[in-house]
């Protein structure tokens, strides 16, 4: 594919340039207008995009194949590309330079008594109760104790979960049935620890569900985060954060990556409701821990994120068809 960012003062002008070059095939990746400048970058299948670019914009070309991969919105995708630097480094550094530009990293818990404790809030089964351990275990190389306050008491299974994580990370562990226990439980957590609160599926589209939430968060102070499960499309994923944000959650962390190969509707959203990104899971185990999100790491992941997994599916399609 020939991927190749074209600038002019105006559309037509870029228009023009693009279809001289690339021809009437040519398909509008990400458009971006600012200060009088319009900036296109266009694709055209099936020819190695080497083929166009020369050697200084390389990197740049890397880097919008990688958006485009991901599905990251058109929107954000030109404001990274209009922001890359055409300085020689890797395409990590450079992408990475660009992403801290437009994106607020809230960076690792201060795992200390004093903190504000995190409660954790998002959509049922995305993964709150497993994060609550992988930060257990964050903590623990800290030599920060923690203790836990569950307000899940009512689901089947979720307070044995709870308690055996509790007991493998050595956690104390309290449950609050109502939020004037919840409140009472805050105020008898013991002092020199990190206090971690779990909370019960949401489904941010029920109003009794978000009222409860809401009542949880406003009973105690604690710096809610949301959990949200990484994919699905940028719709989808910008009303479950406009809901959440909506109630108090600021930061965010980006559970089941895993199970996804791209993270574009994900990180749209979240940069379109300016979220402070935290964290990032790609493993159902807590040994796997908790990858704790900064520019760097952000730029690794859409370079990478989802490459593997394509080239295994495409195995696995051809011994599928191989057994037809
Ligand atoms: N593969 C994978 N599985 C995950 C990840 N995070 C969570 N899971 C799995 O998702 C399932 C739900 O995780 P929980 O931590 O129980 O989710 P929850 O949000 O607490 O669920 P509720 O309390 O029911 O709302 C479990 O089977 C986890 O092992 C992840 O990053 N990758
Ligand atoms: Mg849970």
């Amino acid at each position: 594919m020939k991927i190749k960012t074209y600038t002019a003062p105006t559309m037509s002008q870029v228009m023009t340039l693009i279809r001289d070059e690339l021809g009437d095939e040519a398909v509008i990746i990400s458009s971006f207008e600012d200060e009088g400048e319009v900036r296109v970058t266009a694709a055209l299948d099936d020819q190695p995009y080497e083929e166009v670019a020369n050697p200084g914009e390389t990197l740049q070309l890397e880097i919008a194949k990688a958006l485009e991969y991901q599905g990251i919105g058109n929107d954000l995708s030109s404001k990274l590309i209009a922001s890359l630097s055409h300085e020689k480094t890797s395409s990590e550094t450079l992408l990475a330079k660009a992403l801290e530009k437009h994106f607020i990293f809230s960076g690792k818990p201060q795992f200390e008594a004093r903190s504000l404790p995190l409660l954790l809030i998002g959509p049922p089964g995305v993964g709150k109760t497993l994060t609550i351990a992988k930060l257990a275990l964050l903590a623990g190389f800290e030599s920060v104790p923690v203790h836990v306050i569950t307000t899940d008491v009512h689901k089947a299974g979720a307070l044995e979960q709870m308690t055996s994580f509790a007991k493998a990370l050595a956690m104390t562990l309290a449950t609050a049935n109502t939020t004037s226990e919840l409140i009472k439980e805050v105020e008898r957590a013991p002092r020199g620890s990190f206090l971690l609160i779990d909370t019960p599926g949401c489904n941010p589209f029920c109003e009794q569900n978000l009222r409860e939430l809401t009542e949880t968060i406003l009973a105690i102070r604690v710096a809610p985060t949301l959990v949200i499960p990484g994919g699905a499309d940028l719709e989808e994923q910008a009303d479950l954060v406009e809901v959440f944000s909506a109630i108090g959650a600021t930061k965010v962390i980006i559970t089941r990556a895993d199970l996804v190969r791209r993270l574009g509707g994900t990180l749209s959203a979240l940069h379109e409701k300016k979220m402070k990104l935290m964290g990032l899971s790609t493993s159902p185990l807590v040994a796997d821990g908790l990858m704790i999100l900064n520019p760097q790491a952000l730029a690794n992941l859409i370079l990478t994120h989802g490459r593997a997994s394509q080239e295994k599916m495409k195995v696995a399609t051809q011994a599928a068809g191989g057994m037809k």
